[in-house]
């Protein structure tokens, strides 16, 4: 049986992700908190995993203590921006405490801007369909990073603008629950600009700041490699879903299936390029579909399905991911924003991540310049529409009691931070079933 470890470069950032509103708890002020309280999610956040309140000090503290050096986090604007015309200075000190706590536990911050939420006099006003919300998010960044900026100088100005856009008004699983491709568009080309905005903002405010985003990226292939119409469903999915940002940020042209948007001020805008990546799609054409244009999107049958198959383990999708991004930036630094597995009985996370490290190891090994991973999650934290029905912790959480328990996988991801690298006896005492995959004799 072949001894060997998959080492990462020095200085590799190893740490987990987190947004606001799934574990701080108790944000009242935002559209999701009230989405929430008329019956479309399973389940509501409550107190999620008690941050606010005072227990990101442990979570932090069982980061460290597992060998992490970085913390990816968001923070929500409705707390520091609770009125347009209001800021809530202690709400600012609070983060600063918080980031002062990483940096404390040896943890380098990525602060995440805008993750999924928006306070509620912003939705109210029209949310992000309105061009107005360009200067609004601008004027609350500038606040932000301003304050903040004494402890941290990674950030990500919106976490899959791809997703909320998508999610909130094409499929409607999201607020304001709409189902209109055109008001999607709409959304994401305000995005856009509002990153192009918060980009430049950010690097007035702190020059030497590192700015991205965080793309949720999903490589899809064909079902039937020969069939032409699985392969235009493909592309028009794949552009669809995915090249939206990418492609605006390398020309300052935004394509969509229904038309161009020019925006000039966003070519360039992205200091690295945070990828979360989960899974990768078959894409199949159907007569019968026309709601979904004519597509349906899956895993392959016999896939190694999560538990309620919202993901299928296909840790090949990594290395593509990251593949596409070398060749589509050359030289732009990358970081894996999220990868992660719901799998409350811990019995698939483990060859999950050891899988996705394996590829991420061959990624790095062709000098393609991926910097850091981001595990989702530390916590089991509310998964959105889903609630608490997905378990993506490395810890398990009981959101009534707010008692953690470690699953294995805690501990198969503490070896790989304190080693910088994958080893052979890691996956033997943890995963043996892909022993031969990652560790072939
Ligand atoms: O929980 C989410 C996160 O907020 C955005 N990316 C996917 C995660 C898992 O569903």
């Amino acid at each position: 049986m072949p001894k060997a470890t998959y080492h990462f470069p020095r200085g590799f950032l190893w740490g987990t992700a987190s947004a606001a509103h799934q574990v701080e708890g108790d944000n009242k002020n935002n559209q999701w908190w009230a989405w929430e309280q008329t019956g479309h999610t399973n389940g509501t956040s409550g107190r999620a995993c008690d941050w606010w309140a005072g227990r990101w000090g442990e979570d932090f503290e069982r980061a460290a203590a597992s060998g992490q050096n970085a913390q990816r986090l968001s923070v929500e604007w409705s707390r520091i921006q609770p009125a347009p015309n209001r800021w809530d200075e202690d709400a600012l000190e609070r983060y600063r405490v918080m980031l002062k706590g990483l940096h404390e536990r040896g943890l380098t911050p990525l602060v995440t801007l805008h993750h999924f939420t928006d306070p509620l006099w912003l939705a109210e006003f029209g949310g992000w369909e309105s061009e107005a919300v360009v200067a609004l998010f601008e004027k609350f960044v500038r606040k932000t990073v301003g304050a903040l900026k004494e402890f941290c100088s990674l950030w990500c100005t919106i976490n899959e603008p791809n997703v909320y856009a998508l999610s909130g008004y094409a499929h409607g699983a999201f607020p304001p629950g709409v189902n209109n491709l055109k008001r999607a568009v709409q959304v994401e080309a305000n995005l856009l600009r509002a990153h192009a905005a918060a980009y430049h903002a950010i690097h007035e405010v702190q020059p030497q700041a590192r700015v991205g985003y965080a793309l949720h990226y999903r490589p899809m292939l064909p079902k039937r490699a020969w069939s032409p119409l699985d392969r235009l469903m493909r592309n028009i999915s794949y552009t669809g879903i995915n090249m939206a940002f990418p492609s605006a940020i390398s020309t300052g042209v935004m394509k969509t299936p229904l038309g161009k948007f020019i925006i000039p001020e966003a070519k360039g805008t992205q200091d690295y390029l945070g990828l979360n990546y989960y899974s990768q799609d078959t894409i199949t054409f159907n007569l019968f579909n026309p709601k979904h244009l004519f597509t349906h999107m899956g895993f392959p049958a016999d896939a190694d399905f999560s538990d309620t198959k919202f993901i299928a383990n296909i840790p090949e999708g990594l290395y593509s991911s990251i593949k596409w991004a070398a060749h589509t930036y050359p030289g732009l630094p990358i970081l894996v924003t999220e990868n992660g597995v719901e799998s409350a009985d811990d019995r698939m996370r483990p060859r999950y991540l050891a899988g996705h490290i394996h590829q991420m190891w061959r990624a790095v090994n062709f000098n393609w310049p991926v910097q850091g991973y981001f595990h989702w999650s530390l916590v089991d934290n509310f998964e959105w529409e889903r609630g608490w029905t997905q378990r993506f912790g490395l810890w398990a959480l009981d959101p009534e009691t707010q008692i953690r328990t470690k699953r294995p996988s805690a501990d198969l991801y503490a070896d790989i931070c304190n080693e910088n690298g994958l080893s052979s006896d890691m996956v033997q005492k943890y995963c043996p079933e892909v022993f031969e995959k990652l560790f072939p004799s």
